[in-house]
């Protein structure tokens, strides 16, 4: 039985880990850098422990480091949330060694995974549909492997993934340059320059699966995710049900990740990830062997739990339920807030939160790490917060949605709230029709912002002011006149703006 839960993560996700560690009756440690000393997930954990410097290499990404915290602290499991040591599987083994329950997948499932030509070959074995493709040792294998699967085709690095080391080429004119600089930007991102093919899809979406296993064999997908809503391979917008995937589509999808899991004898959660084509193909690209940072629709449509169900396999549980026990219900949507600015280009714009009012009400759910006065570190993701909602259809989710979002109050960060409701307002997103290059296509209309030429300035601060002036009055007119028994100030407020 585990009783003590350390956390190897920060931010919003360690914050999340460590409810359900306490409604599970369990304790939660967390662990932290020099710079997060004052950070949610420290404050909310049971203990903490001090693992080193800011730089995540001497801290969240030392293994020896967090195990001497596990140690310390009397923990007997370890969650790793994700990012950082979250897919190493030198993370599971070391668990094994201390003699600690990692609450994750085998590291067998990690470390093949983690090879995309690995991971390729083992689903395509399993009847798991991948891109057509090839492997490639020269450039001379490369263009004989191009021209028989037919351009356009991608470049991508072996050991890569989220898009790093990736290089679209449309003609054969264009392999020989592309081939080179692939291998570089492979071998300098992650230190192996082996690059293989695959046929471009074009105009994909990005649809991944859900899957839970446990120890015994027993494998269920919790539906899919649209996740086609990104910004230089980081994804902004996610939502379930996938607008453009009839459900036997989705059906199908999980048969074929449920089938892919148990052929490499995984548990605990994972997900599939596959590109669905235009004409509703849909590939394999590769398998994240965590918790994803948009678990929370999964949530919200199927009432499961992700984090328990990981705890709970990782005791040696069994699911206890099948594949037709896990139904599904409504529409949910997630925002990621970031801590960017709009006016250079979604730069990270890190700094001290001063005020920060997030939002709630029915079907709203908010998984944040920072508080006012909280401090968006430039060591780490700028994530502020992911803005979830559930509907019973997607227009409603929509508007619960722009609802929420024109709740949110965050000061002294620059944030991407102001693109979350351009998107949220803008006709093919409202219709669904969308792909991985959306944010491009629309790029003017989502990312500009409202500059005020500095010639102005002046005078619009100076209307800003007349008008503020006005509404005080206003409010305290009201004010007087409720005394006298006529409208609440409230009303009275709001009809002298309109
Ligand atoms: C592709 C593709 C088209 N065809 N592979 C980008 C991240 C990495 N995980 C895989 N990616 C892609 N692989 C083939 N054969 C298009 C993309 C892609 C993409 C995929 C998912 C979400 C957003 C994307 C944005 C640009 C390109």
């Amino acid at each position: 039985m585990i009783r003590k839960v350390l956390i190897a993560n920060r931010g919003e996700i360690a914050v999340r880990v460590a409810r359900t560690v306490h409604e599970l009756g369990l304790s939660a440690v967390a662990v932290y850098s020099e710079v997060d000393r004052a950070a949610l997930h420290v404050r909310v954990a049971d203990e903490a422990v001090l693992i080193g410097k800011a730089p995540a290499k001497e801290s969240y990404l030392d293994v020896e480091r967090i195990i001497a915290a596990a140690k310390k602290s009397g923990a007997d499991a370890i969650h790793p949330g994700y990012g950082f040591l979250s897919e190493n599987p030198a993370l599971p083994e070391a668990c094994e060694r201390a003699g600690l329950t990692f609450v994750g997948p085998p590291a067998s499932c990690m470390r093949s995974m983690g090879s995309k030509p690995e991971a390729r070959a083992k689903m395509s074995a399993a009847g798991v549909p991948v891109v057509p493709g090839a492997n490639a040792a020269s450039l001379d294998e490369a263009r004989a492997a191009a021209a028989a699967i037919g351009y356009p085709v991608m470049l991508k690095a072996a050991s890569g993934g989220g898009g790093k080391g990736m290089r679209l080429v449309a003609s054969e004119g264009e392999l020989a340059s592309a081939w080179e600089r692939a291998r570089s930007e492979a071998k300098s991102a992650f230190g192996d320059d082996t690059v293989y093919l695959e046929k471009a899809i074009i105009r994909p979406r990005h649809v991944e699966i859900q899957v839970l296993g446990d120890r015994d064999g027993n494998v269920v997908h919790l539906f899919e995710r649209d996740c086609s809503i990104q910004r230089r391979h980081q994804k902004v917008v996610e939502e379930s049900p996938c607008p453009a995937a009839p459900a036997e589509l989705v059906a199908k999808m999980g048969e074929v990740a449920v089938r892919g899991a148990k052929a490499v004898g995984y548990f605990s959660a994972g997900t599939f990830e596959f590109l669905l084509a235009e004409d509703g193909q849909f590939y394999f690209l590769e398998m994240n062997t965590r918790l994803q940072v948009e678990h929370p629709i999964t949530e919200w449509i199927t009432g499961v739990d992700l984090v328990r169900e990981m705890i709970r396999v990782a005791e040696g549980q069994q699911l206890g339920y099948e594949q037709r026990d896990v139904v599904r219900r409504g529409a949910a949507i997630e925002c990621r807030v970031y801590a960017e600015d709009p006016s250079s280009n979604f730069l990270p714009s890190p700094g001290t939160i001063k005020s920060l009012r997030v939002p709630s009400g029915p079907f709203v759910r908010d998984d944040g790490g920072a508080y006012p006065g909280a401090v968006i570190s430039s060591f780490y993701d700028p994530l502020v917060s992911k803005l979830s909602v559930w509907a019973p259809t997607r227009e409603l989710a929509v508007a619960r949605m722009r609802r929420a979002l024109s709740e949110y109050v965050v000061t002294g960060i620059r944030t991407n709230l102001a693109f979350h409701e351009k998107l949220f307002a803008h006709p093919e997103f409202i219709a669904g029709r969308y792909d991985t290059g959306v944010i491009e296509r629309f790029r003017d209309e989502l990312l500009g912002y409202a500059r005020v030429p500095k010639a102005d300035r002046e005078r619009l601060a100076i209307a800003a002011a007349v008008q503020a002036a006005r509404a005080e009055l206003s409010t305290a007119r009201a004010d007087s006149a409720a005394l006298q028994g006529g409208l609440s100030p409230w009303v009275r407020e709001h009809r002298a703006r309109s």
